[in-house]
């Protein structure tokens, strides 16, 4: 490893004389932003506890109208990243949102893509391009890139949903913005797509004959994915972790282009060692209680927690019960670092 020169090797007129120019040299900066071995992460390995987001989340119920929300959410920031920068890792961000009885949120699209991950409630329900999608706890909803999309909750009690954006990403792009829409009529359709795409392997028979449709499932119900992970660990060595895609059911590549989304199942009493890899993950817990290790760092989770795992991190997680699987669903970044090229998976 040769030994770089600094910044302050150089007489200062001279450095005077490149800022002056909007200049910088590269090698003092070099190993900075291109460390050896590993890259040099901000991200903390973290919890957010549902039990200290849940209570200010009500109280923001109380102090914020709707009107005055737009979307009544407090962003999950890793304090790692700033707070200001509202980043759970370097490309996701992840929010809770709150919406009450009769409240709506207004209809909108825009240039990042968007899920919504349901945490708790009844009655929930958001517009897609049309389509009403209904929210039940634990169901994935797609609000991809571009779509209209607004929230609606005509039962009882709080919905809280867990959203997840490329926000960052697309931010730092500068190619982030919204455009505000009036209601969305809605078809007598509702939740269409699951209807069309409702089983693995059945596609509509039409798709064979034209083009892949971008996105044309928009609602992972839990109650099959809950049911498909219990099938799937019967067929699934010990050694193997019990994982499944929430892919796109006409190409079966993963369903939106940035992020990835998966589900786990710990079976009872299980430790999963998932490889190392390049990607940044948020894990939220839909189901189950137990411990993990993320980069050294010790984290206690139960229901509705949410975790961040930084790029490149070693990782454990523990299911306490040696008689109740655990659940957890995972957001990642996978999707767009495939698409560059720069995906990694590490042995050891
Ligand atoms: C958004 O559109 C929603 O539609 C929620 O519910 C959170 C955070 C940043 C940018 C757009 C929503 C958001 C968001």
């Amino acid at each position: 490893m040769p030994e770089l020169g600094t910044l302050e090797e150089l007489p200062l007129d001279y450095r005077n004389g490149l800022t002056a120019n909007n200049l910088v040299p590269l090698w003092p900066n070099l190993r900075a932003a291109l460390p050896y071995d590993i890259p040099s992460r901000r991200t903390r390995p973290m919890v957010w506890h549902y039990a200290d987001i849940r209570p200010r989340l009500l109280q923001a119920g109380e102090l914020t109208p709707i009107e005055k929300a737009e979307r009544r959410v407090l962003v999950l920031a890793n304090p790692g990243l700033g707070l200001e920068n509202m980043q759970a890792t370097p490309s996701i961000y992840i929010g809770m949102q709150l919406i009450l009885p009769r409240e709506t949120a207004p209809n909108h699209r825009h240039s990042p893509s968007a899920v919504r991950f349901v945490v708790e409630g009844e009655g929930g329900f958001t517009v897609v391009e049309g389509e009403k999608l209904p929210m039940e706890k634990g169901d994935l909803i797609l609000t991809p890139s571009g779509l209209w999309h607004e929230h609606g909750h005509a039962g009882a009690g709080p919905v809280v949903w867990l959203d997840a954006l490329d926000l960052p990403v697309v931010y730092s792009l500068e190619a982030s913005y919204c455009l505000d829409g009036k209601p969305q009529t809605v078809r007598n359709q509702p939740d269409a797509s699951q209807t069309r795409y409702r089983r693995a392997g059945l596609l509509p028979y039409t798709a064979l004959s034209r083009p892949r449709n971008a996105y044309p499932l928009r609602r992972f119900p839990w109650k099959e994915t809950r049911a498909a992970l219990l099938d799937l660990a019967g067929v699934t060595d010990a050694n193997e972790i019990v994982q499944l895609a929430y892919v796109n059911p006409e190409t079966g590549l993963e369903c939106l282009p940035i992020l990835g989304f998966s589900a786990i199942m710990l079976r009872p009493g299980e430790t999963i060692r998932p490889s190392r890899r390049s990607a940044s993950a948020v894990l939220h817990v839909v189901e189950g209680e137990g411990e993990a290790q993320i980069d050294g760092v010790a984290l206690t989770w139960g229901g509705q927690d949410t975790m961040a795992v930084p790029t490149h991190a070693r990782v454990e997680i523990a299911n306490r019960s040696t008689t109740r699987p655990a659940y957890l669903f995972q957001v990642d970044d996978a999707p767009m670092q495939r698409k560059l090229g720069f995906y990694e998976e590490f042995q050891g």
